[in-house]
């Protein structure tokens, strides 16, 4: 299958951009690098412009800001499957089938050999804009926190929308890790770069099959009629226009595809799962915010944040709307551009031991891929004025440092960069704290 995907993105990339089954079309539908889609348009067709272009391009829900999170999961879907028609169709194989990259799986987290092995800079699905060793075989999780740093535990959220959903969870971690793990911020981990590279199909159709699986155990997608009535335009095979409907890529089965394998959501430890209730009713009591007066820097140096018990008020507040779970709520999350690594957090872990998400003490990790607007000229910076927010689930961790006695009384949080950030990329958090 990758030797025929191969040769179809040779043929792809041998196309004119002007053509809807071309390479670059086709990243473009995701979003366009610089200088941007008008410009593009402007470039390939001129002043009258392409108007199948300008309906398809930089349509990648949600990471051009002002998009519902919740659209993540089926516009992703549609772009992957009426690729993968467009390349089965260029390679003649009526049975041809896009590939995943199984990178949960510890043992599968260097990049498929065929992306960089064969022929080096001539072969099609090799790109330069990938992070150092990539392009050598090592596993994309080293330096990165270690295999546990590409974890499942999205799957554990049994609602689908909005923030503490299994959609917004996954889009902003595992799906975000890996194209921040894999690509440099001219490749894989910047959105309007993201399509440019082969492998993003292999990834995504990874992110697609985590989505089944999480149906496939019972949990159930929206059912607001307004939201599945939406539609975004893609091309089939022959290159003609398609309206696609989100209610039509809810489920795969009327898709006539499947996988070979499904996954399963991570199951907390039985001895975890016996002190979640204690752990979790000590956490209500104790709900707390981390004090940060003003924007704490994310710099290539490890932070530490104190959380301190909230004030009653508030956390009455936060108990009112509790589901048995607690998240560690990051927020005000901003930055100018990519920093080009991410960071793991962590719940008191005591100095000296590794920052590495096999970590009793690991909550989860971090990354700026979905926090930098872009708009048409491919411009920086973070989404409002508000900044992006990330909800870690900790029940589980807390549950789990209880039992083990290895949480303090002023618990404190670390926040670990996986390297040394791009020196322009000014990325800040506004707050902290533990929500029920
Ligand atoms: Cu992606």
């Amino acid at each position: 299958m990758t030797t025929k995907y191969a040769a179809a993105v040779q043929t792809m990339m041998g196309t004119k951009a002007t053509d809807p089954l071309s390479w670059v079309w086709q990243w473009y539908t995701h979003w366009t690098p610089s200088p941007g889609k008008s410009a593009e348009i402007l470039r390939l067709f001129g002043p009258s412009g392409n108007t199948l272009a300008q309906q398809m391009w930089n349509t990648c829900q949600p990471h051009g800001g002002g998009m519902n999170p919740d659209n993540f999961l089926p516009w992703h879907r549609m772009y992957v499957y009426f690729f993968e028609r467009i390349v089965r169709k260029l390679t003649g194989d009526a049975t041809w089938t896009l590939p995943y990259w199984d990178y949960t799986d510890p043992a599968r987290q260097a990049l498929p050999d065929a992306f960089y092995k064969p022929g080096g800079a001539t072969n099609p699905l090799y790109r330069p804009n990938r992070n150092p060793g990539v392009n050598d075989g090592t596993a994309i999780t080293v330096g990165n926190g270690g295999p546990g740093a590409l974890n499942l535990n999205s799957m554990k959220q049994t609602n689908y929308s909005g923030a503490t959903g299994f959609c917004n969870a996954l889009d902003g971690g595992l799906h975000g890790n890996v194209h921040v793990f894999t690509g440099n911020t001219q490749g894989m981990g910047s959105v309007p770069t993201a399509a440019g590279d082969p492998v993003f199909w292999f990834h995504h159709c990874n992110i697609d099959r985590v989505w089944a699986s999480w149906n496939k155990e019972g949990n159930k997608n929206p059912t607001d009629s307004t939201w599945q009535a939406q539609t975004f335009v893609f091309v089939d095979e022959n290159g003609q226009r398609v309206v696609a409907t989100i209610k039509d890529f809810l489920d795969i089965a009327p898709l006539g595809y499947t996988y070979k394998e499904f996954l399963s959501t991570p199951k907390s430890a039985p001895a975890a799962a016996a002190a979640v209730a204690s752990a979790a009713g000590a956490t209500a009591a104790t709900l707390r915010v981390a004090s940060v007066p003003q924007p704490v820097a994310l710099t290539g140096k490890p932070v530490s944040l104190p959380l301190q018990q909230a004030p009653a008020a508030a956390a009455a507040g936060a108990l009112a709307s509790r589901s048995g779970q607690t998240y560690l709520r990051i927020g005000g999350l901003k930055a100018d551009e990519q920093p080009g690594v991410a960071y793991n957090v962590f719940l008191d872990l005591p100095a000296g031991q590794p920052p590495t998400a096999d970590s009793p003490h690991y909550v989860g990790t971090v990354n700026f891929f979905g926090v930098i607007a872009h708009t048409d000229g491919d411009s920086h910076g973070s989404h409002g004025a508000e900044g992006d927010t990330r909800l870690l689930n900790v029940t589980d961790t807390l549950a789990e440092l209880a039992r083990r006695n290895l949480l303090s009384d002023t618990p404190t949080v670390q926040i670990v960069p996986t390297g040394e950030p791009q020196a322009k990329a000014n990325a800040t958090l506004a707050s902290v704290s533990l929500v029920g």
